[in-house]
């Protein structure tokens, strides 16, 4: 059997779990545990005369980390990925920052990885390559000879064509994507904007797609989690679960899990919540909403402003509302152990996950993943995260409308345990069946078939 090859930005075991690591780890567990495989991706150094690449091995795979000079760090992961095309992706338009310099920075930092990717590639090794920081990597690597299968997966959404468009160099990143023998994506709606974006471009058979000079398949892939895991995670006596329960009593927990990102949509969320309380005085001492929020990209500076925002809204919250034995919002800004935030989901009455935009959101699938089958919470969920699609229990909302947000907290704590019940039951069933595992083995399936003959 062949090696699977996954190239990402981020190895695992990086440290930061805002990073796609973690979440990509468990995402790809099942298939890197089923045959030999390498993982190579930036390893979180930045220096001037980057090393040779550090490796280490995690059971049957080879962990290769590679090193970025500060000029490439800084136009290819904080300019191009970070400050263009994540909010790009995200439809923040206004938040925007393109500069040429970046882009060619974005080129290099690619080529960067391309050659490092040469020196371990075999002929039979399948490449699996993940996000938007490295849509150019086929098409280098096919410059360079590469004729393996290569397939990519992004993990944001796919903008409608006209926001894609206001990307001076939309072109160029479409056609890169041409060269990868399957491009997945979340949900539909991205692979048709993806489609529509192409213009007219000359169809063959389903999701085949020839353009440029290339044939090639597009396809619809939503990540999951590893469902059983978490559920047993979360059933497990925790002592910081136990201590939040403890502390908590017979108030209802409302919970926010995001990274401090705009596209998780914090600050109406934060505002909702305030909505609500001055709504519904009765619910006044009753309920407690935990948000936490690590740090995420504190070197781009529209995060900076983020955080700042958040602090002051939060702060004006428990300002205007709290008592001398209730505060009504926590904010904590770090991350947790999976263990610990199971424990939290499983304790909380309502999930709050109202993003801007989102390619999927795990944590919606977690939150319904850790609910005890016989009590179990609600989720709140904005329409515009991929996971709404799967997730029709949930309680959908318009995460641009506060008073909407407001309204579903309301309905979501007064709900009753029939109605909660048959809500998570409908939820679980299908992250029981799309799981991670089903998502890199359907992915990885589709990859095989879809080399041209
Ligand atoms: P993210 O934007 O990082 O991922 P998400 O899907 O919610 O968003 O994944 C976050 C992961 O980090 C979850 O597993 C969550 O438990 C964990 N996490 C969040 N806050 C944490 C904390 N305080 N402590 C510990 N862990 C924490 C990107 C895309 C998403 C897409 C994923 C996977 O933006 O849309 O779902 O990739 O494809």
């Amino acid at each position: 059997m062949g090696r699977l090859v996954v190239v990402s930005n981020r190895i695992p075991g990086h440290g930061t779990r805002g990073g796609n690591g973690g979440g990509l780890a468990v995402g790809l567990n099942a298939a890197l545990a089923k045959r030999p495989s390498l993982w190579l991706g930036w390893s979180g150094d930045v220096t001037d005369t980057p090393p040779p690449p550090e490796r280490r091995h995690s059971r049957r795979t080879e962990i290769v980390g590679v090193a970025l000079t500060p000029a490439l760090h800084a136009g290819f992961y904080a300019g191009f990925a970070n400050s263009l095309l994540w909010p790009l992706f995200h439809y923040r338009l206004g938040l925007v920052e393109y500069r040429r310099a970046d882009y060619a920075a974005y080129i290099e930092a690619n080529e960067w990885i391309a050659s490092a990717l040469m020196n371990e590639l075999r002929p039979d090794d399948t490449i699996w390559v993940h996000d938007y920081h490295l849509i150019p990597l086929a098409k280098i690597l096919r410059a360079r000879g590469v004729a393996n299968p290569i397939g990519y997966f992004l993990h944001i959404p796919f903008p409608a064509t006209e926001v894609f468009r206001c990307l001076p160099v939309y072109r160029d990143l479409v056609e890169a994507l041409a060269h990868y023998d399957l491009v997945g994506f979340q949900t539909e709606s991205d692979r048709v904007q993806f489609v529509d974006v192409l213009g007219a471009p000359e169809k063959r058979a389903g999701d085949t797609i020839e353009m440029f000079g290339r044939v090639f398949q597009t396809g619809v892939f939503p990540i999951g989690i590893d469902t059983q895991a978490f559920a047993a995670y979360a059933a497990k006596p925790s002592p910081d679960g136990q201590r939040l329960a403890d502390n908590i009593g017979d108030r209802k927990l409302a919970i926010g899990v995001d990274r401090l990102d705009y596209s998780k949509g914090l600050p109406n969320r934060v505002a909702a919540y305030g909505e609500f309380l001055e709504r519904h005085p009765d619910w006044r001492g009753k309920v407690q909403y935990l948000q936490i929020a690590p740090i995420s990209r504190g070197e781009v500076s529209n995060y900076r402003a983020l955080r700042r925002e958040l602090d002051g809204a939060a702060g004006r919250i428990n300002g205007k509302y709290a008592d001398f034995d209730w505060t009504p919002l926590r904010y904590v800004n770090r991350g947790f152990p999976r263990g610990t935030l199971a424990a939290f989901y499983r304790r909380a009455r309502v999930g709050l996950v109202t993003p801007l935009r989102d390619g999927m959101n795990l944590v919606a699938k977690e939150f319904v993943a850790a609910q005890p089958p016989d009590d179990p919470g609600v989720l709140i969920l904005s329409e515009f995260a991929g996971a709404a699609v799967e997730l029709s229990g949930a309680l959908t909302i318009n995460p641009y409308d506060v008073d909407g947000i407001a309204d579903a907290l309301h309905r979501a704590l007064e709900m009753p345990l029939d109605e909660r019940t048959s809500r998570w039951r409908a939820d679980f069933d299908v992250i029981s069946t799309n799981t991670a595992a089903f998502w890199s083995e359907s992915f990885l399936s589709a990859l095989a078939a879809a080399r041209p003959t």
